[in-house]
Parts: structure tokens; sequence; C-alpha cells
């Protein structure tokens, strides 16, 4: 199987060609970016994540190309709110609680505009979306079994935020034998401060969780 080298840090790491890596996009719903949605009902200012977006289109636009497996994931929930612990619907002292009705319906619930994947990131067909009760993609999804069924074993993180569902996601593959890499130009959180945070403990320890690298970076490396 083919492989290639990527500037990294903590240090330059291998990632698997042929469709070996995937591109990872989580949760760029209309609910975290935009503004009526989930993020903004907690307080957040949901400008911030915009960043993101241009760099994601990009890591889209070369994955298709060449026709590599891309993942994008969608924190959302039943309509009858079952798979919805109290302890999430609890906490937090938002405006508006998951399962109630915003100007993007019920938010983070499957099904409803603001659950959706913004308009400029939307995916094609083909590409996997998976939706998921939790901050990390494989808590109830059945993704590891899937990837592994497609021989995916190296994984390119995007999304938001950086620090609860993109970090998360990362350290559930790092303990599931994935190699990782999260994107910095690809990723923003609420918090600068926790962005910065999260990217310096993944890397930390000799890439303890996973690597970094930006998109200018990966873009120029990818075979
Ligand atoms: C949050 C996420 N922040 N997608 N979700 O609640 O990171």
């Amino acid at each position: 199987s083919t492989t290639f080298q990527l500037a990294a840090r903590p240090f330059a790491m291998t990632l698997a060609g042929a469709g070996g890596t995937a591109l990872v996009v989580i949760d760029m719903q209309r609910d975290f970016v935009e503004p009526g949605g989930f993020g903004a009902s907690l307080g957040n200012d949901v400008s911030l994540l915009h960043a993101a977006i241009e760099p994601i289109a990009d890591l889209l636009a070369a994955w298709r190309s060449r026709g590599w497996p891309i993942v994008h994931t969608r924190e959302c929930h039943r309509p009858d709110l079952s798979d919805c612990p109290d302890a999430k619907l609890g906490r937090g002292d938002p405006s508006l609680r998951i399962g109630e009705s915003g100007p993007m319906g019920r938010l983070l619930i499957a099904g409803e505009p603001g659950a959706d994947i913004i308009p400029a990131l939307y995916p094609q067909p083909g590409e996997w979306v998976i939706d998921k009760p939790g901050k990390g993609m494989f808590w109830a999804t059945g993704l590891h079994e899937r990837l592994q069924a497609a021989g995916i074993t190296h994984l390119v993180f995007t999304g938001v935020t950086t620090e609860v569902c993109v970090q998360t996601s990362m350290r559930e593959a790092n303990d599931r034998g994935y190699d990782s890499v999260i994107v910095e130009d690809a990723t923003e959180s609420y918090f600068p401060a926790y962005k910065r945070a999260a990217i310096e403990m993944i890397t930390a320890q000799g890439a303890i969780v996973g690597w970094s690298t930006d998109s200018a970076t990966l873009l120029r490396a990818l075979p």
C-alpha cells in the first residue's frame, strides 16, 4: 500500500495513500455555525467559527478529486430524544434547550434545518454522514466497524469545536488505533485559548493523541 509523508507537529508523520486516509469533518452544522442555533443559544459568538469554512472546503475539493473517503458528522438526536441522556439535556444555561424550537427548527434534532450541514460544505453523494448523539464520533455510531471494513487507518480531523467534539473524536480514534492529524486552520472554537490549548494537549508528549498541521502543508503533501 502507498504512503506519504506530512510535515506536522511534533514531528513528521506518515499517512496512508490510496484511500486509506479519511477526511473527517466534525459537526459543521447550522446549529453551531449560524445565528439562532444551539451554539448561539449557549451565548457563543458563532462568527468565531467561520474561519474554518474555506480551509475545509479546500480539503474537501482535494479529497473529492482523488476519490478518497470523506466522513461528515452531525451532533443530533432522535425527535423523541430517546438517545439524549438527561445529563446532556439539563446541562448549561441555554436560552433554548436541545429539542426546543428555534428559528432553524428544533435544536440538534435529526432532520431539522439547524441540524444539517452548512451549504458551503454540504456532503456529496457517496460521502459518509454520521449522526452522533455524543461529542465523540465513535460513541453509539458503529463508525469504527465501517472504517475498518473500508480499510481506513488514518484520519485527518477538521470541524468544530476544537476542544469539544473534535478533540473527543480524536481521542476516541487514538484509543482505537488510528493515527490522526488535526488541521489547525480547518478547526475553530468559540474560545480561541481553548483551541490553542487543545492542539497543544493533542501534540504534547510525542503526539500522545496525534499530530497537527495546516491545510496548505497538507494540500502540498497529498500524492
Ligand atoms: C459542542 C461540538 N461544542 N460539535 N459540540 O457542543 O463541538
